[in-house]
């Protein structure tokens, strides 16, 4: 791992609040992800499952993590399995984390290696009646493979079909969706990181550079202070390529006069932030850009002011929606007949802004948190909205991440980014 420690206290926080949530006489089970073969011996690099690192900091494939508050056995009420290292294993297979390096990092005593597990579990699993398993309930969830968690699930349910199950995921979509103080450093560590990307960019872009080459800047920064990348899949796109909402192909040359729309933005120890920013390849907006930039520009800072708590997700988008049609109508993109004749379930602003204005943002960029209910003091938000005019060639989409406060406006993590039109002309100019 690049990142610095992370205080164990936030592991060590985040399971008391697990498990308070938990009914009696139960046990919680959590894995890592596998590590996803490519072809012969290639691997794709490893990615932690979130709610295994959320819930203890462990950053390594083939790791367990039980919690069983009620156990009669005081020493087994947090156990973490872990793949068996010492001094011989690690000169062939690399450094991995020993019981001690396990216990630093997590706040967890009692740790075995994986070979116990059966044995250990069966024990655990005849002193308790419920069994809670950890599936994926993320709105926007699409996935096709079998999961280490899913293996793991069908293990349990066929070795112990008397036990009933409950379900991990609205306790952490709960508790995910509202941050820690660590969390919040953490995340604006990300935050900080993309801030660098961005300024070197800003240096960096000229007619004629092409997407990649911009992408390769970015990396650079972030890999240089203590991420390991992007946070997402980047989106560097030039010109109408922005008017493609999920364009990553970032192939293209930057052209004198265009726009680029950048969606772009670092991980820090596995946090993410989320950043969206649109500049002009010669480093002067032209008149119309400008115009449009700062209709968005708006549409960002009142909407952000609507981020307190008690909001519902749905009804915000509703605000969000009537403030970007006021704009749309000053530019000239649409007129009154157009608002007038709307259809409600798919208003005429959707035409130049089709996607949300915000979401949840922590451990995964799109992270969790129940839409439904009322917004809280400490969840983390993007705020992106964003006009799309394939007809005059560009895009413009801003994007900064806040935490909702308990009174007056949300803290802006990116307020350090530039923003205002004439001071990123200026940046790119100096
Ligand atoms: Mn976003």
């Amino acid at each position: 791992m690049k990142y610095l420690p992370i205080n164990s206290s936030l592991f060590i926080n985040n399971r008391k609040n697990f498990t308070a949530k938990m009914k009696p006489s139960s046990l919680a089970v959590f894995n890592s992800n596998d590590i996803y073969p490519i072809s012969a011996d290639s691997t794709m690099p490893f990615q932690q499952h979130r709610d295994i690192f959320y819930l203890s900091g462990v950053d390594q494939e083939e790791s367990i993590l039980v919690l069983f508050p009620d156990c009669p056995k005081e020493k087994h009420r947090e156990i973490l399995f872990l793949k068996e290292t010492n001094a011989h294993i690690a000169v062939w297979e690399g450094e991995k984390l020993t019981k001690e390096a396990a216990f630093k990092t997590s706040g967890i005593k009692t740790v075995y290696w994986l070979q116990d597990m059966e044995k250990i579990m069966f024990e655990l699993m005849t002193q308790c009646d419920t069994v809670y398993i950890n599936t994926n309930e993320h709105y926007r969830a699409n996935v096709e493979t079998e999961t280490r968690e899913d293996r793991y699930t069908k293990w349990l349910k066929d070795k112990y079909p008397a036990h009933s199950v409950a379900k991990s995921a609205p306790i952490l979509q709960r508790l995910r969706s509202v941050k820690n103080p660590i969390e919040i450093d953490l995340i604006q560590q990300a935050c900080n990181i993309t801030e660098k990307g961005f300024r070197r960019v800003l240096n960096f872009v000229k007619p004629g550079v092409w997407e990649y080459e911009i992408e390769a800047e970015l990396m650079h920064e972030f890999l240089r202070n203590r991420s390991k990348g992007f946070a997402y899949t980047p989106i560097i796109a030039s010109g109408n390529n922005a008017n493609v909402l999920h364009y990553i192909e970032n192939n293209k040359q930057c052209k004198a006069g265009d726009l680029i729309l950048f969606d772009t933005a670092a991980e820090y120890a596995n946090y993410a932030s989320d950043l969206s920013r649109t500049i002009p390849v010669s480093g002067r907006y032209s008149d119309r850009q400008k115009a449009v930039y700062n209709a968005v520009l708006r549409v960002k800072n009142e909407a952000t002011k609507v981020l307190t708590p008690g909001t519902i997700w749905a009804d915000y988008h509703v605000e969000v929606g009537k403030i970007m049609t006021s704009e749309l109508l000053g530019l000239g993109l649409l007129d009154k007949a157009d608002v007038q004749n709307e259809n409600p379930d798919w208003p005429a602003y959707k035409k130049y802004f089709m996607h949300g204005t915000s979401h949840h943002m922590g451990l995964d960029t799109h992270d969790y948190g129940i839409l439904t209910e009322p917004m809280q003091a400490n969840m983390v938000f993007t705020v992106e909205p964003g006009i799309y005019i394939p007809e005059e060639g560009f895009g413009i989409r801003l994007e900064d991440d806040v935490v909702i406060q308990k009174t007056g406006e949300p803290l802006n993590l990116m307020k350090n980014i530039p923003i205002e039109a004439e001071e990123i002309e200026d940046l790119m100019n100096s």
